[in-house]
């Protein structure tokens, strides 16, 4: 078995491959790499992931970034099905979850999240909002949509994706960004299930996130 380390960063989208790491029952450690106070452009994390970005995962000297990829490999690299197996169809559902996560999900937060990665003058931030927020908020909708009477992302089986949708359940549910999006019931219900596992809280206690600060921006 390889030595894994993950760099997570509170709140990131590798909150997803934190939980499912603690949900593999695989022996790994956690360094924490704080975006919020720049660590993540810090000279010894970027000797880690020279593109500077969260999560990282090292698998003995190996790098693997990207979280669709290293969900993917922490769901082969247990026998507990937590990514389909010899089911080529059952497979592709869990990367098609996966990429619209990470092409289509995690995007739409960035006219909020990240408006200087897209516009350079901050008045022009309004106008950026304008398109931004109406398709952020069809993009959630459509998550919903999707886990409309479903227990688990895949179905029946928990999965990897599971926990990568809990990441924007989160983000979407921030106090300065649940003012802009519709009600959820599906995928309310699906974080409540996730929420209910041991492994969720054991995570979000690692990053420093707890019930009363979950929902701060
Ligand atoms: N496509 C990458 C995106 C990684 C990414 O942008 N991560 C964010 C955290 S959720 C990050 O590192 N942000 C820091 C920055 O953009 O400076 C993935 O899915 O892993």
């Amino acid at each position: 078995m390889p030595d894994l380390k993950l760099f997570a960063s509170p709140r990131a989208c590798s909150l997803a491959c934190h939980i499912a790491l603690e949900e593999s029952g695989l022996p790994y450690s956690v360094e924490i790499v704080k975006i919020r106070e720049g660590e993540h452009q810090a000279e010894q994390y970027l000797r880690v992931n020279p593109w500077g970005k969260i999560p990282a995962l090292l698998i003995d000297d190996e790098v693997l970034t990207e979280a669709q990829a290293i969900l993917s490999f922490i769901g082969d690299s247990t026998d507990l099905n937590l990514i389909p197996q010899n089911n080529p169809l059952a497979r592709a559902r869990a990367h098609e979850w996966m990429n619209f996560l990470t092409a289509t999900v995690h995007i739409a937060f960035r006219p909020l999240f990240k408006p200087h990665y897209l516009i350079s003058d901050p008045a022009l931030y309004p106008q950026l909002h304008e398109v931004g927020i109406p398709n952020l908020k069809k993009t959630l909708l459509e998550v919903d949509r999707r886990l409309a009477g479903k227990k688990w992302a895949l179905g029946d089986n928990y999965s990897v994706v599971d926990p990568y949708l809990l990441v924007f359940w989160i983000w979407s549910q921030r106090d300065d960004i649940v003012p802009h999006v519709a009600n959820m019931p599906a995928w309310r219900d699906h974080a409540e299930r996730i929420f209910a596992r041991e492994a969720t809280w054991k995570c979000l206690r690692r990053e420093g996130i707890t019930p009363d600060n979950l929902a701060a921006p």
